[in-house]
């Protein structure tokens, strides 16, 4: 079996599984519990590896290993657990865990490949499937020397087929949701096969349904020879997440992987290439300006590009994801946002439009723009906004001015603009992002956070983005 999971079995096979758990502290065991859990996607799910006797954790211990250049043991020994405390700012570059590749990298050995569509998904037309696939392709295709040829008949490196539960490969598809696709590492026969699972629904560019395009993306990233990326935002991260076909483009770390194996496109100009790939904003970046940030039912949610981190009251560590894997409609790229405690929502705040969200759902009439909260028709976007629990009034943020929006009355409040230097001392630029927590309010200007007292008007210190959001350890 070639699987993904087969090439981690394979390895466990030839590993020495003998230092056990038990021999590791009982804090050490969950804190690597929770490290593969958050990094590694670690479930509890039973599978085919359970009943042979290798748990998840062991697969995921290996995959971890794998990743870091460990020696690859599938159990918690010294090495694995000193890698997962090293804070990640302290380890070179080179070992940040991002792209990984299969086992022992198989790679293509050619650069010129063939693949052949087997047969269709009823869920489009033969065209938006062909288009879809040869795009897939082109991804790859432009940042490396490879090249693909469609065969119509005969054996195909990539053979590319529709099919739902068992499908001949050992892998059963498991109906509609979780896995939606599977492709195999390079190699001959079922090496490089990509196979979709006919119980999804497959769209061209919509964004109910799973957009095939880029379903197809990511498995070709696996059929090349690469394995999944621990960088949100990555497309070969291992969850699917909306994207737009027409605008898409391959993320930094994909581009990394892949060249990683078989080398830059050597036609490629640099000055001609797409736009600067995409990168994942990092935490650990002292000199990046926040979008925005607000507080959700007691977390703080700081937002940079199209990604945001979650910060859990209980953990000092905050969790990045997508915008959209929140809240599958939001802008990304905004500009302000708040949380309304009374109502249980939160605004967004991109352009002159405003979006609202209770919990994970959009709220009805939403977007709504910035008129409907009694802005001048002048204000084209605002820089931040302040909810202030105690008197119920909502500060935006414009340049140097800022307006006092009624929370109880929806109305604007009279006297307003008003000068931000009036009201809090020691502001140097413009307000780029705004949040109250645990009764102080913070200003952020570029990569400084003030921290104010509301009650006395005092300005008590200049922090650091990195006093709530902390480098991440990786
Ligand atoms: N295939 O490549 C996968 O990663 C499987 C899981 C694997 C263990 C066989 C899979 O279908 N995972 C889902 C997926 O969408 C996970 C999910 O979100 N339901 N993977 C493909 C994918 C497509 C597009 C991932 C990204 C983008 N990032
Ligand atoms: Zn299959
Ligand atoms: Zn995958």
């Amino acid at each position: 079996m070639r699987s993904l999971t087969g090439y981690i079995l394979f390895s466990l096979a030839t590993a020495v599984l003998s230092v056990p758990l038990s021999e590791v502290s009982v804090e050490d065991e969950s804190f690597a519990k929770n490290y593969l859990k958050k990094f590694f996607n670690l479930t509890e799910e039973e599978g085919p590896a359970v009943r042979r006797g290798i748990s998840p954790l062991n697969k995921k211990l290996a995959e971890m290993q794998r990743f870091f250049g460990l020696q690859i043991t599938g159990s918690l020994d010294a090495d694995t657990l000193a890698m997962m405390k090293k804070p990640r700012c302290g380890v070179p570059d080179e070992q940040v865990a991002r792209f990984s590749t299969f086992g022992n990298n198989p790679k293509w050995q050619k650069r010129s490949l063939t693949y052949r569509i087997e047969n269709y998904t009823p869920d489009m037309s033969v065209a938006e499937v062909d288009d879809s696939i040869e795009k897939a392709l082109q991804v790859w295709a432009k940042v490396t020397p490879l090249r693909f040829t469609r065969i119509y008949s005969g054996i195909a490196d990539i053979r590319i087929s529709f099919a739902r539960r068992a499908h001949g490969d050992f892998s059963p598809f498991d109906g509609p949701g979780k896995t939606l696709a599977h492709a195999f590492a390079p190699g001959t026969g079922i090496g490089g096969d990509a196979h979709f699972d006919e119980d999804e629904t497959f769209t061209f560019r919509s964004n109910r349904g799973v957009v095939l395009f880029i379903v197809a993306a990511h498995e070709f990233g696996h059929s090349l020879g690469l394995g999944h990326s621990n960088v949100p935002g990555a497309l070969m991260y291992p969850t699917y997440s909306y994207r737009n076909p027409d605008t898409f483009v391959l993320p930094q770390d994909d581009v990394k992987g892949i060249e990683y194996l078989y080398g830059s496109n050597p036609g490629n100009d640099p000055s001609v290439v797409d736009p600067t790939p995409p990168t994942t904003p990092d935490a650990c970046d002292s000199t990046m300006v926040l979008d925005a940030v607000t507080t959700l039912r007691g977390e703080i949610i700081f937002f940079k590009d199209s990604f945001l981190w979650r910060r859990l009251p209980g953990s000092r560590t905050p969790q990045q994801s997508l915008i959209r894997s929140l809240w599958p409609s939001a802008p990304v790229d905004i500009d302000a946002a708040y949380e309304s405690q009374q109502l249980d929502t939160v605004f967004l705040f991109k352009g002159r439009k405003v979006w609202a969200f209770t919990g994970n759902q959009p709220v009805r009439g939403y977007p709504k723009t910035l008129t409907a909260f009694g802005l001048p028709k002048g204000v084209r976007k605002i820089d931040a906004a302040l909810h202030d629990v105690n008197s119920g009034k909502t500060l935006f943020f414009v340049g140097n001015n800022y307006f006092s929006y009624d929370e109880a009355r929806k109305t604007m409040e009279q006297g307003y603009p008003r000068l931000v230097n009036q009201a809090f001392t020691g502001l140097t630029s413009n307000v780029t992002a705004a949040f109250q927590y645990r009764g102080f309010t913070y200003l952020h200007s570029g990569p400084y956070m003030s921290e104010y007292d509301l009650g006395t008007g005092k300005l008590n210190r200049v922090l650091r983005n990195s006093y709530f959001l902390h480098c991440t350890n990786l």
